[in-house]
């Protein structure tokens, strides 16, 4: 890994700087801001490796990135870079089973409606514990299972191969599609969640890829004034990529500054991060009951399953429209995220993969989801 450091004025300008002396694949490693003879700096520390890092959104699965000398997580990385390869294939390949996944989708749609328990054996059997083990839910497990017990034929029933894609093609048909902010209309949006999920991160990660990667005019407001020092985190994020900050005390205030910003692309609202309870989520819908503002939802993948449904069941009063999952980089089992999204049937927009700005964040996939669940379901027969 090669690192350098940079003196400027703005991240754009870092930007112009580290993409012409190190190439396309360097990142930043950390910025800061520093005074020297009472002129203010951006101090910049790039670094660059093998895998590309900017422009915006990489592809390559979050967890690749993960690092451990321990023998076993080196193994599981070697297992997770074999499912890359082949989620690559699978991707080219995914347009002739398109009308076959318009099938599963429709069959789906009326079969997790019913909760009628099976009981399954052999192969049956196996899948579904793999999918409880993945940390699928009891009731989502027995639909997929009960789904390929109705529809696999008799002659393919011990054919582990051709279960397995089945099962592949049932898991991806059961996901609502990706919904990603359209950066070709204008759209406000508030990014609410439970506390310390990494929403002001989020935020920063996304005004800098469409800010400096998409051309789009963006500007940030923070009605996070509960507390002491909590709007300064954005303010240094926005001054940094250098987009308008605006702090929002009140409703009255947050609407001026919509206004003021009415001819940017996009608009992104800060919120405080509070324990879910109902009063407080009633008091932040009332705030954001706002004509064109739309709230996504930001949830971590370290949440266990049991707290992410009462969470979803409370964030329905502010009614989001997409969910956005962090700290993808921090877990090793995706359950979690695929009953999130099949019980609340909200789509994924984007996850986020670390901690650094503004790299660590993707474009959700409904095929790499898919890919990341059934990443170690046994090979051949069994
Ligand atoms: N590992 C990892 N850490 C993350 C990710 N996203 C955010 N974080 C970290 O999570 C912590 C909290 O992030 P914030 O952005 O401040 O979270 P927040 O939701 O705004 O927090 P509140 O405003 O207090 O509710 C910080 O240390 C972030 O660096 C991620 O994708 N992976
Ligand atoms: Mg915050």
């Amino acid at each position: 890994m090669q690192i350098k450091k940079f003196k400027v004025k703005s991240i754009k300008e870092a930007m112009e700087r580290i993409k012409e002396e190190m190439g396309e694949d360097a990142f930043i490693l950390s910025d800061k801001q520093i005074t020297e003879k009472g002129e203010k700096w951006i101090e910049i520390i790039a670094a660059v490796e093998r895998e590309s890092a900017y422009p915006p959104f990489r592809t390559s699965p979050a967890i690749v990135k993960i690092k451990d000398d321990e023998g076993k997580k080196i193994k599981e990385l070697a297992n997770i870079v074999k499912m890359v390869d082949e989620f690559r294939t699978q991707e080219l390949n995914i347009e002739p089973l398109k009308e076959e996944i318009k099938d599963i989708k429709e069959l789906i749609k009326k079969s997790f409606h019913k909760s009628d328990n099976f009981d399954f054996s052999g192969k049956f059997y196996d899948i579904y514990r793999y999918l409880l083990n993945e940390g699928v839910s009891e009731s989502i497990a027995n639909k997929i299972v009960k789904i390929m017990d109705y529809q696999i034929p008799i002659k393919y029933r011990d054919n582990y191969d051709y279960l397995k894609s089945f099962l592949w093609k049932t898991v991806y048909s059961a996901l609502p599609d990706v919904k990603v902010i359209d950066g070709s209309r204008k759209q406000i949006i508030a990014f609410v969640g439970p506390t310390g999920v990494g929403k002001t991160t989020t935020i920063a990660k996304l005004s800098a890829n469409y800010y400096l990667g998409e051309q789009k005019k963006v500007a940030l407001i923070s009605v996070d004034n509960y507390r002491i020092g909590a709007q300064e985190q954005l303010k240094t994020y926005a001054s940094l990529i250098g987009i308008p900050f605006a702090l929002a005390n009140d409703k009255d205030e947050l609407k001026k500054y919509l206004k003021m910003f009415a001819d940017y692309d996009l608009i992104f609202i800060d919120t405080t991060g509070r324990k879910p309870d109902k009063d407080s989520l009633l008091r932040d819908a009332e705030f954001l009951d706002i004509k064109g503002v739309e709230k996504l939802l930001v949830l971590s993948a370290t949440t266990k399953s049991i707290d992410l449904l009462k969470i979803m069941e409370l964030y329905k009063i502010l009614n989001p429209t997409s969910i956005i999952f962090t700290k993808m980089d921090e877990t090793f089992n995706y359950g979690n995220v695929f009953n999130t999204i099949i019980n609340s049937k909200k789509s994924l927009s984007f996850w986020t993969t670390g901690q650094k700005v503004p790299e660590d964040i993707e474009i959700a996939s409904s095929q790499k989801l898919t890919n990341l669940l059934l990443r170690s379901i046994k090979n051949g027969s069994s």
